[in-house]
């Protein structure tokens, strides 16, 4: 499949009006890749070809239907990795990836995909095809097209191509999980570390109460010796096999008096072990029943007050349960819950306000889809609104693409 067979697809569904909902992995928890009523579903999965490893450049161009693992796979052949990497590897497509301006595991270091695109070729919804292949570092010639493009969610134009940045493969690697007393002690560990290497990569954070879920609900048990109100893990990684992680990682634990609650993990077999507890902690909400996804950031400084007032509100509903995890280092926190039947509470209503309030978004990574669209008037002014209306009118005159994604109709 090629873009322009794409472009064919798309203009013959613009001249008759049909809309188009543009499909990736499917991995969306927003409902943006779901079809509603009647519209053509535009799969990229034929868009798989992956092109040659740019050793100088540093870049690897490939078809938007490749999966994230496939794609790092093939980048790892040439001694490179892409720098952006989430637990939907096997499926998530790097097209849709875009499409979502993902971002996953890595982003405290590297930042989300659009950082990391340094190209695109994309069908605008009239059919015209668009590129921006050249891959250059700078170039400042008039609008951003990838940059607009990236978190668009298939409203403005079906990625086809891109082309994306690569860091040199990982020779040293270090994984920490360290038990702490709460949020507020994470943070400062993390701008301690922070300061004193540029190899933290990961910083993620779970809590006793997930923790003990995990544990009952899948035997998942954690590293560390006995249980602490949050465990952070930690992950250090170069591309150097001299650089001293354990000393560095040593230094910022001793500065907090926490070296005895940390578990230490420095090799690839012991490292999923590490990871797992985290790595569960989305299925938990589904384990128990009537599961709601939430997806939020706050600033740095906001998420301690974000995480006590979140709990406090979702514990005065009774038939609710929060379990919240997630990339606390980006400031941005996965607020999942689990609704019993019967109860008609609205978790965004609860939660939404809260986050508004503390300057924060109400999608950090996952977007806005078709579940979130009633709520972005909490965090985006009408003039703000208006202007992402207007863009997507240039973009997509006829309104095919993706429609009642992001807007409300
Ligand atoms: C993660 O960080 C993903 O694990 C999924 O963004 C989060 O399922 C979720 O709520
Ligand atoms: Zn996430």
């Amino acid at each position: 499949m090629t873009t322009d067979e794409v472009a064919a697809v798309v203009a013959t569904c613009n001249r008759m009006h049909v809309s188009v909902v543009p499909q990736g992995g499917n991995t969306g928890l927003v409902g943006g890749g779901v079809p509603r009523a009647n519209e053509v579903v535009l799969s990229t999965e034929r868009l798989d070809v992956i092109g040659a490893v740019d050793a100088i450049g540093r870049t690897i161009r490939c078809g938007a239907g490749v999966t994230l693992s496939r794609l790092r796979s093939a980048a790892m052949e040439d001694g490179f990795d892409l720098p952006l990497d989430l637990a939907s590897r096997d499926v998530a497509t790097v097209g849709g990836m875009v499409a979502t301006n993902a971002g996953g595991l890595q982003v405290f270091r590297y930042g989300h995909m659009r950082s990391q695109l340094a190209g695109v070729s994309a069908v605008l919804g009239d059919g015209t095809v668009v590129e921006r292949m050249s891959g250059l570092r700078k170039d400042t010639a008039g609008y951003d097209l990838a940059g607009m493009l990236c978190g668009s969610e298939g409203t403005l134009a079906v990625v086809t191509e891109v082309l994306l940045k690569l860091v040199p493969i990982a020779r040293s690697r270090l994984t920490l999980v360290v038990g702490l007393s709460g949020v507020q002690q994470a943070l400062e560990l993390v701008a301690a570390v922070r300061t004193l290497t540029h190899t933290l990569q990961s910083a993620e954070i779970v809590f006793a109460d997930g923790v003990r879920l995990a544990e009952e609900l899948f035997g998942t048990r954690s590293v560390l010796r006995r249980p602490y109100p949050c465990e952070l893990l930690l992950e250090l990684v170069s591309d150097s096999a001299h650089d001293p992680l354990i000393e560095i990682a040593g230094v910022a634990l001793a500065q907090f008096g926490v070296e005895d609650n940390a578990a230490v993990s420095d090799n690839e077999s012991t490292r999923a072990e590490f990871w797992a507890m985290r790595e569960r902690h989305p299925e938990l909400v589904v384990r128990l029943g009537g599961p709601r996804k939430l997806d939020v950031s706050v600033p740095l400084r906001a998420v301690p007050q974000l995480e006590s007032l979140v709990r406090t509100a979702i514990g005065r509903v009774p038939g609710l349960v929060a379990v919240l995890y997630g990339h606390v280092g980006d400031g941005s926190l996965h607020v999942n819950i689990s609704v019993a039947d019967g109860v008609a509470a609205s978790v965004e209503d609860i939660v939404f306000p809260i986050v508004a309030e503390l300057g924060g978004s109400i999608s950090a990574e996952h977007g806005i889809g078709v579940d979130k669209r009633a709520w972005l008037g909490l965090i985006r002014s009408s003039a703000d609104v208006q202007m992402m209306r207007r863009i997507k009118q240039a973009f997509d005159p006829q309104e095919i693409m993706n429609p009642g994604v992001i807007f409300s109709d």
